[in-house]
């Protein structure tokens, strides 16, 4: 059964090019509840740990430089089929492939910095919430 919440990052280059409120407001905007916020940076090791999946993938390296090159802001909101709803809003991991409106087709520079990222499980949503926030960070 879908559960009501997902989780997200903003990556290194929306916080560079200065992007965090717009693309806040577009998820408000679509009706999301942000019930916990912050603005940290991932070490090399947090990065590899999250991405764990993709450790084989030939971007790994490149993936991991750049999640932490910089802050990024992490969230978890709050919404009715919030992990598949969200990932419509962000859209394809390719921004060029990534429908007229959607986060990434705004905002992503190519397929490795695509501003965004979207739990695509309701599983991998709960282990990448907790990654970043304890119970007392969620209201
Ligand atoms: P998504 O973020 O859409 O779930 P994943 O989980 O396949 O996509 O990939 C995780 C991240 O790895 C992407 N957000 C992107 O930054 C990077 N990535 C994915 N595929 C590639 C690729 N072919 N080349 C470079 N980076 C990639």
């Amino acid at each position: 059964m879908a559960t009501n919440r997902t989780f997200t990052m903003l990556k290194p280059d929306s916080l560079e090019k200065g992007n965090t409120g717009a693309i806040l407001e577009k998820i408000n905007a679509a009706g999301f509840k942000i019930i916990a916020l912050k603005q940290t940076r991932m070490t090399t090791s947090d990065a590899q740990a999250f991405y764990e999946v993709h450790k084989e993938r030939p971007f790994f390296g490149e993936l991991v430089t750049y999640m932490t090159r910089g802050p990024i802001v992490a969230a978890i909101l709050e919404k009715e089929n919030a992990v598949e709803d969200f990932r419509t809003l962000i859209g394809a991991t390719n921004p060029e492939e990534a429908a007229e409106g959607t986060i990434r087709r705004s905002f992503a520079t190519s397929l490795s910095e695509n501003a965004v990222h979207g739990s695509d499980s309701d599983e991998n949503a709960a282990i990448e919430g907790g990654f970043h926030f304890s119970g007392r960070d969620i209201f």
